[in-house]
């Protein structure tokens, strides 16, 4: 099959209730959707997850506009494939920019599944029905704040809390939701925020006391061996999220014992290719994956919880119903959670309409690759 159009929308909605990790605040969230159309006209749609701010990673919603207008597009219209590797492989020289990737590694296999009559789950390799799910809740102003977002969480049906962390925004808050939720399962998730020195240490020691699932990327990205060093000395499994970045990270973290499980995000890995390889290698090292998120609109979501389908993806993931985000998703009917249940769609594709219409009328800029004669300033 050949690509023949290439439509880029930026997109902006507002959350519904702000969020706040260790590094800043954010109370809407910019993605580039990205649509591919081939020689048939059947239609493939994926999701640049990029945060705004290169404060999670390098990415930022500009320089994924750039990457892709420039680099990726251009090889992609008009690349002959038939599996979403093939096409995958042509910008292989690009490197970094795992996010602007994952967008159309995303609709390719959107496309690909679409064409072969089947759910992007059950072209992935899914086995699972429904998946787990968990919610991600941000830092609060307060613990009170906190505690009411946690009941208010588990009223809503989730059995699976990870609560955000910071050096001063510790030990008291998962103190204080313990007490109050004693049997929640409950991890952290630092985003990278503590120095590795004693004074953390002392930190996840007295977090250690606590039963959570995991600890999620206390240290900065690339440091593995204080990670590593970390997991030697407490019980709770460590995560690693930011650091893994390619299946040469998580040979990496397997090799150091520098994490004992893995947070999937499709977004960082570049693309649902790369994310189902680090999932049977996990696998196979009998390491548990979930899959992350990074608030996506409906089409990041529907694949997240594709890939969620596979049989290693053995904790909740965070594919939250779109209501915990936003009031009106884009795709109908809007992703939902029973009792902190999702259930994996087994129509063509994502399973799910993207509201077209409403996407080109509302973006803050499209791309479209039929209206350029030829692409400024493009490169091969
Ligand atoms: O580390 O998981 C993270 C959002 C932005 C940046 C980093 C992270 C997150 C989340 C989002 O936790 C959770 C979700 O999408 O439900
Ligand atoms: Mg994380």
């Amino acid at each position: 099959m050949r690509i023949e159009r290439v439509r880029l929308f930026d997109f902006r909605l507002p959350l519904l209730h702000s969020f706040e990790t260790s590094s800043h605040r954010k109370s809407g969230i910019e993605h580039v959707l990205v649509e591919l159309t081939d020689a048939d006209g059947a239609i493939g749609w994926g999701e640049i997850a990029s945060p705004s701010d290169p404060f999670y990673c390098a990415e930022t919603t500009e320089t994924a506009w750039y990457i892709a207008t420039r680099y990726l597009v251009p090889r992609v219209l008009g690349a002959g494939w038939e599996l979403p590797e093939t096409l995958e492989a042509g910008w292989a020289k690009v490197r970094g920019h795992e996010f602007a990737k994952a967008g159309f590694s995303g609709a390719a296999w959107d496309l690909h599944a679409r064409r072969q009559g089947v759910s992007l789950a059950a072209a992935l390799g899914g086995t699972r029905s429904d998946v787990a799910t968990g919610v991600s809740l941000g830092i609060e102003a307060n613990i009170d704040a906190l505690l009411e977002q946690v009941s208010a969480q588990l009223q809503a049906g989730y059995g699976r809390v990870k609560l955000k962390i910071a050096p001063g925004w510790d030990v008291a808050a998962v103190a204080a939701v313990r007490a109050a939720f004693p049997t929640v399962e409950l991890h952290v998730d630092a985003n990278g925020a503590y120095p590795n020195d004693t004074d953390s240490l002392a930190v996840f020691r007295a977090l250690d006391g606590f039963g959570l699932t995991m600890i999620e990327q206390p240290f900065e990205q690339r440091d593995f061996l204080a990670h590593a060093e970390l997991q030697q000395r407490i019980e709770t499994p460590v995560c690693l999220d930011e650091s893994i970045v390619s299946v040469a990270d998580l040979e990496t973290m397997l090799r150091l014992d520098a994490g004992r499980v893995l947070n999937i995000k499709v977004s960082r890995m570049g693309g649902l290719s790369q994310a189902r390889r680090a999932h049977d290698i996990a696998a196979n090292a009998g390491v548990p994956v979930w899959c992350g998120g990074m608030h996506e609109f409906g089409v990041g979501r529907a694949i997240n919880l594709a890939i969620s389908s596979l049989p290693n993806f053995l904790f909740p993931s965070d594919v939250s119903g779109s209501d915990k985000y936003y009031e009106h998703d884009i795709i109908d009917p809007p992703i939902r959670a029973r009792g902190g249940r999702v259930t994996v769609p087994s129509t063509p594709g994502l399973g799910f309409v993207v509201d077209t219409d409403r996407i080109a009328h509302e973006a803050i800029r499209v791309f479209d690759s039929a209206s350029v004669a030829e692409l400024a300033g493009a490169e091969r």
